[in-house]
């Protein structure tokens, strides 16, 4: 498997099927500057994404239509990218704002295979991600959970966090990244093929 070619398609602020082309979709969320951009363009291996140092600017869900090789048949699937939660600056109101907004587009679009939940591996989960961990978990969305910037980290840093995630999450489900250095891009890619293929 081996990706053909990244292009960012549109932003949107809600799910409207009707304009849609029937792929399968994997969504990436996470908190501001968590590294999602950095991620997605890592990914691919392109800049489709725009990345910030100005957190929590994005408001609304960047998709991207990304072509990709199986057995000898070109293939497409939809990522899409939502906008950070949880930024300091940011109040409930707008938290709550974010939250309608993800479950309407999340419940509704049956084509999501699975969430990517982006993570700074430098925080511990606080009261904001067990809101979002027990709403995956009622809904019954399938998540994975990636541990992000482990360039920043100690080697002994990200492995007693991943042990720690690992017994929270289940080990397949959690993975580390660096979008910087390139580190675990081979398995997350992977990972991800298998979910658009299954
Ligand atoms: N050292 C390091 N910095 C990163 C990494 N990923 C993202 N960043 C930085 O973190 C900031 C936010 O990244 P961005 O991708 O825009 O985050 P987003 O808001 O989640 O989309 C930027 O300054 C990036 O350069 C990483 O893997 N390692
Ligand atoms: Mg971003």
């Amino acid at each position: 498997m081996k990706i053909l070619n990244a292009v960012f398609l549109k932003s949107v602020t809600s799910y409207d099927n009707k304009k849609r082309e029937d792929l399968p979709e994997v969504a990436f969320i996470g908190r501001s500057n968590v590294g999602k951009s950095s991620m997605i363009n890592r990914l691919v291996m392109q800049k489709i994404a725009r990345t910030s140092s100005t957190p929590g600017r994005t408001r609304s869900i960047n998709l991207y239509k990304i072509e990709y090789e199986f057995k000898n048949a070109k293939k497409s699937f939809f990522i899409s990218d939502f906008p950070g939660f949880g930024y300091s600056k940011v109040s409930r109101e707008v938290y709550q704002g974010w939250q309608e907004m993800i479950e309407q587009y999340i419940l509704q679009n049956s084509n999501i295979k699975r969430l990517i939940w982006l993570f700074d591996g430098r925080r511990d989960l606080d009261e904001l991600d067990n809101i979002l961990m027990e709403w995956l978990e009622d809904n019954r969305i399938p998540f994975s959970f990636v541990i992000t910037k482990i360039d920043k980290a100690t080697r002994n840093e990200t492995t007693s966090k991943k042990a720690l995630f690992n017994k929270i999450f289940g080990p397949e489900h959690v993975f580390i990244f660096s979008a910087k250095s390139g580190d675990g891009r081979k398995e997350l890619l992977s990972h991800i093929f298998n979910v658009v293929e299954q």
